[in-house]
């Protein structure tokens, strides 16, 4: 019996227990509402079936499992670009991942391609395929400026002008707007033929505690930013009707004070009321070339950083997840089993973490550098990635159990 053989069956073992544990409950219309189990209240009341049941699962799954995820896995590898159905996760352990990150970033331009050059019609393929494989799909956007149409990283206040009552407010909406357009074209059939728009966890305004984005600390206040995330999610749910989305939050590592971990992770928070996940981005602890701390005290940050993270989940009964992560290059050969692996298997509330995701392996002659996450055939960090796979902890797509039903 392969490791993988073991994986799919534990997948089924444990997809068979969630029939056998919901078989234990009421099935009635007078059955106690979802609301009564505050980790199932949704950001959005009318959440589509198959987005509860993401929600649900990925309860099911925390404590149990970390999900695998990579930024643009299908679209390009460190060789290879646009070829079919081809992941460098896939090419090194023979298995996708079990979360899917796209990025959006020049969509509101009315550009084809990504800031990084991936064609939006082949994403939305790739985001069919992903969903039919039974993965996670998890959408970010470095947004260009409503106001000036610069890119993200742009360090001027743009927020003040965009939000209600400012003056380029209905570039914001036009720019929301390409959002909802394209996440409408995401659709698949269900059980009783109708059509549903496939459940994406939309991860909106990321990092916005780093000075690096127009929406960042320094470029907006905190009311302002609060404002601007309370509109995005209203005007998605409420105008544009789009009933897929999961709400992930996530501030970067790096201006986090692991001292005053809480106050600051929540700086410019918007609210339980509309945050789904709790997500965090954390490269800082993982060996960042700025990061002058020694790696063991790196390695007992990130554990610190988790924990902390899981503990205010758990009070808060909120998903949590490791949004973007990962060691750029991959300089430690050891870096999944060694640095990563053990940052999540640390404690109880480390272990909370339900999912991560790598970014991107940007194409090496596209790009002309080295920029990756994951490793591809033959670097030096594969075969530990392939014993990363293989570890009962973690979740690749061939070891999940049903996550839309
Ligand atoms: C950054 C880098 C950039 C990229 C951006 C958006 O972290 O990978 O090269 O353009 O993400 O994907």
């Amino acid at each position: 019996m392969n490791a993988r053989f073991l994986r799919r069956s534990a997948a089924l073992i444990f997809a068979l227990g969630l029939i056998t544990a919901c078989s234990d409950q009421p099935q009635t219309d007078t059955d106690t509402p979802d609301t009564v189990d505050p980790r199932y209240t949704l950001v959005d009341p009318n959440a589509s079936d198959a987005t509860r049941a993401l929600q649900r699962n990925l309860w099911s799954l925390t404590g149990e499992a970390l999900l695998f995820g990579h930024q643009d896995s299908l679209a390009y590898g460190v060789t290879w670009f646009a070829d079919p159905l081809r992941s460098d996760v896939h090419d090194v352990t023979g298995a996708f991942p079990a979360v899917y990150g796209w990025e959006l970033g020049n969509l509101a331009l009315g550009h084809e391609q990504n800031l990084d050059g991936v064609n939006f019609a082949n994403m939305q393929e790739w985001i069919r395929t992903g969903f039919r494989q039974g993965s996670i799909i998890t959408l970010g956007w470095h947004m260009t400026s409503p106001v000036t149409g610069e890119d993200a990283w742009v360090r001027q206040p743009t927020v003040e002008h965009i939000i209600p009552g400012g003056a380029h407010h209905d570039a914001l909406k036009a720019y929301l707007d390409t959002l909802a357009d394209f996440v409408r074209t995401l659709t698949f059939e269900d059980d009783v033929g109708q059509e549903q728009l496939i459940p994406i966890i939309f991860r909106p305004w990321h990092e916005h505690n780093g000075d690096w984005f127009w929406w960042g600390k320094g470029h907006v206040s905190e009311r302002d930013f609060i404002t601007l995330w309370r509109f995005t999610v209203n005007y998605l749910r409420d105008e544009k009707g789009l009933n897929n989305l999961l709400y992930a939050f996530s501030p970067d590592r790096s201006r986090t004070d692991l001292a005053n971990f809480e106050q600051d992770y929540f700086y410019a928070y918007p609210g339980d009321d509309y945050v789904d996940i709790l997500g965090f981005d954390n490269y800082w602890d993982l060996g960042h070339a700025s990061n002058t701390t020694p790696t063991e005290q790196q390695m007992a940050d990130f554990v610190q950083s988790l924990d902390a993270l899981g503990r205010i989940a758990a009070e808060r009964q909120k998903l949590t997840a490791l949004t973007e992560a990962g060691q750029d290059t991959l300089t430690d050969a050891n870096f999944y089993t060694e640095r990563f692996l053990p940052g999540f298997l640390a404690t109880d509330n480390t272990r909370r973490m339900v999912y991560t995701l790598v970014w991107r392996n940007a194409n090496r002659d596209k790009e002309e550098r080295d920029h990756f996450y994951a490793p591809y055939p033959d670097h030096p960090a594969a075969a530990d990635f392939v014993d990363f796979y293989e570890h009962p902890f973690t979740r690749f797509n061939d070891g999940l159990p049903p996550l839309y039903q």
